[in-house]
């Protein structure tokens, strides 16, 4: 498949699939289940359940026409060494690390930590793991990236304002043009979703572009 463009805000945005890379943020059980961090941090996680339909479905579309597909997901080495003490306390709780019905709170390797089944990646998917909000800090995602010569990201996962958010920053920053799927993001807090969106469209496209499930998916078709 050759140059195709996406329906998207503030304006439609041209790609080719080739050079365009599928990057789902953390849909990790940790986020999406009960018992994991987000309830913990006293989230309601039903909230972020309509993103996954719409993911898979645009995961189906970008394995279907060839692309690089990568997974992140959030968490710590068993040990937390690489878990700065300002992250694992915070206000006197500690959350990460500690022991519930999924295993330790987002270390890697417990259940809780991995990703969904309903989007699980598959053999020759790379899956990032990355100690803070962003997908590029302290990972190598920046070079898996330009090794297969990426120019555009799209966009979903969990939690638009927070991990979605900085990864679209620090791949903006990087030189990526970055379309975040709306209806593929979710956020515990309905007026960030509306907002987070926004933010990244104002200003001409400050720092994205944003577009939908069925746009992505009739671009890739
Ligand atoms: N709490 C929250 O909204 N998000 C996170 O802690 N991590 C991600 O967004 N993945």
């Amino acid at each position: 498949m050759s140059r195709t463009s996406i329906t998207a805000e503030p304006f439609d945005l041209e790609l080719d699939p080739s050079t365009t890379a599928l990057v789902i943020i953390d849909m990790q059980r940790d986020f999406l289940q009960p018992h994991g961090f987000g309830e913990l941090l006293g989230n309601d996680v039903s909230l972020l359940r309509s993103a996954i339909e719409p993911t898979r479905a645009v995961l189906e579309a970008a394995r279907a026409a060839g692309m690089l597909v990568v997974h992140t997901r959030e968490g710590h080495r068993p040990d937390l060494t690489d878990c700065p003490p300002a992250k694992l306390t915070r206000g006197g709780k500690t959350f990460i690390g500690t022991d519930g019905p999924m295993g330790r709170i987002l270390v890697r390797g417990e259940e809780g930590h991995d990703i969904i089944p309903e989007l699980y990646p598959i053999a020759g998917e790379p899956v990032i793991d990355k100690p803070g909000k962003g997908a590029f800090f302290e990972t190598d995602l920046h070079i898996i990236l330009r090794n297969h010569g990426i120019r555009t990201l799209i966009l979903c996962g969990v939690t638009t304002e927070v991990c979605v958010h900085t990864t679209v920053r620090e791949g903006n920053d990087r030189g990526y043009e970055c379309v975040v799927l709306e209806d593929c993001v979710g956020s515990y807090f309905p007026e960030f979703q509306e907002v987070g969106l926004k933010m990244i469209k104002a200003q001409g496209g400050i720092f994205g572009w944003v577009s939908n499930s069925e746009h992505a998916i009739k671009a890739l078709a």
